[in-house]
């Protein structure tokens, strides 16, 4: 076994306090002579620092975002067994041999030479560190690659390619990858490109070329190594959310939404409730406003069948249901599920709220049964207990509207020539475009609204 020597950062041509901005190598990596260590950046470049011998990482000693100068250290090195009396340890370990060491990436005649091996825009700095020029010395490099008549992706921009801002052990990476730098957003200290966001451009790529495939043709979102910006804990999402999640996704994918919203005057409801809490309180129920806004909906359903239908699977009729089963968003520890009250034209106040409360604590209890969350026709997602005042529900599809509830506060309503103090109830209808069209949507708020306002219909 070989005892470890030190490898310490080469002449970089007098710079001092240079940023490490990105670490190549992990403890126990076995690296070849010449493989980029660490990337370090200064005012004008990036440079990666290339192993000056082959052997395995003992220790890496330093980390990003710390600064380093010649004769830092870098990391232990473990020296392969096959080392060349020119790799020595000791004498790998000298700043004066690293810098001989350091022209790790090939100089641009070298491209020239072997035009498949490698970066487009590194060249040998002076200092023999390997260097990634931004735009001043991509110009320089341009025209010789155009002479080297080098093979490139047909796909690479190489003007973008060369101006990218990447070190050169990423644009190695890249043209091996075959991807094209100029099109890819760098995560990294002003914009740098690394090499996890080329690899996530070409899985990006490859998932969109997939889902092509498999004909869905949707654009992926990046994938992002969230650890790289800082400490993340990862956990599983229930199986509530992740079914709900799917539904959820595909109802926004495949319904066009629009949501319409309306303010309900419901002052004298909210009187009117008052004064049937102790009545409500000895039949053991609760009265919450939710029980009245499901009522109004009945009302306005029976007005506006369309809002009661569904598209049947070809998409070509439409299926009118001549029962009102009133689903409610409810928000557990598990997740979101939504339990249904079945046939609610035929409650009363206190039955419905009798039903809302027991569906309620047997989804906070995870005890609904399958058949308790099915056969619903239209569906209310109340905030109201919580705040906020409009947001966009999503619908349960194949529904075709929902109503998003937002809390009633007290707001100025200009009435009989003042401003009264009115307690306005904020609702968002939320429709599927294809079954509904803005004017009829319009017209069901203004009624459910009208019908909100008005006590006797809903007692
Ligand atoms: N405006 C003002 N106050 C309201 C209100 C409103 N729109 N709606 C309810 N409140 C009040 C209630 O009156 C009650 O107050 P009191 O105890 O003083 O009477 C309090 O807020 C709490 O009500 P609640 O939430 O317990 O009862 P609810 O009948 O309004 O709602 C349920 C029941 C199950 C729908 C609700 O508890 C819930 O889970 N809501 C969340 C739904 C959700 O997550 N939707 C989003 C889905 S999309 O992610």
């Amino acid at each position: 076994m070989t005892s470890p020597i030190e490898v310490l950062v080469p002449d970089i041509g007098g710079f001092k306090d240079v940023n490490v901005i990105d670490v190549l190598v992990k403890n126990g990596q076995v690296v070849e002579k010449e493989t980029p260590l660490v990337t370090i950046e200064t005012e004008k470049a990036a440079m990666d620092v290339p192993s000056p011998i082959a052997g395995k990482i003992a220790e890496v000693k330093l980390k990003i975002g710390d600064k380093l100068s010649e004769g830092s250290l870098i990391l232990l090195l473990e020296p392969a067994v096959a080392a060349t009396p020119a790799d020595k340890p000791a004498e790998a370990a000298s700043p004066a041999e690293s810098k001989a060491a350091t022209k790790a990436e090939p100089s641009a005649e070298e491209l020239n030479a072997a035009p498949s091996s490698s970066t487009a825009a590194s060249v040998s700095s002076p200092t023999g560190a390997s260097t990634a020029h931004r735009a001043a010395t991509s110009d320089d490099t341009a025209p010789r690659e155009a002479r080297s008549g080098a093979t490139r992706s047909a796909a690479v921009d190489e003007n973008a390619f060369s101006k990218a801002h990447a070190s050169p052990s990423v644009r190695k990476f890249a043209r091996e990858v075959g991807a094209d730098l100029g099109g890819i957003s760098g995560t990294s200290v002003k914009g740098r490109i690394t090499q996890e966001d080329v690899k996530a451009h070409v899985k990006n790529l490859l998932g969109a070329a997939s889902s092509a495939a498999t004909g869905s043709g949707l654009p992926r979102v990046p994938v992002v190594d969230f650890a790289l910006f800082g400490p993340v804990e990862v956990k599983a999402l229930s199986r509530i959310q992740k079914i709900s999640g799917t539904r959820l996704q595909a109802s926004w994918l495949n319904l066009p939404h629009v949501t319409q919203h309306e303010d309900a005057d419901i002052s004298d409801l909210e009187a009117a409730r008052g004064a049937l809490k102790d009545k409500a309180a000895q039949a053991g129920v609760r009265l919450t406003p939710l029980v009245f806004i499901i009522k109004a909906c009945i009302l306005a359903l029976k007005e506006f069948p369309r809002f009661n239908s569904s598209l049947d699977e070809s998409g070509q009729n439409l299926v009118f249901k001549n029962y009102f089963n009133i689903g409610f968003a409810a928000d557990t520890p598990n997740g979101l599920v939504v339990p249904v009250i079945p046939n609610a034209d035929r409650l009363d106040n206190f039955e419905i709220a009798r039903t809302l409360a027991s569906l309620s604590e047997k989804a906070r209890a995870g005890k609904l049964k399958a058949g308790e969350m099915q056969g619903g026709s239209f569906t209310i997602s109340s905030l109201g207990g919580i705040g906020g005042t409009y947001f966009t529900p999503i619908i349960n599809a194949p529904e075709v509207a929902i109503l998003g509830v937002s809390k009633a506060s007290q707001k100025p309503v200009y009435e009989r020539g003042g401003f009264l103090p009115r307690l306005m109830l904020p609702l968002s209808l939320s429709y599927d475009h294809r079954v509904i069209d803005g004017a009829e949507a319009a017209r069901f708020v203004v009624f459910l609204a009208k019908t909100l306002g008005d006590v006797k219909a809903l007692l």
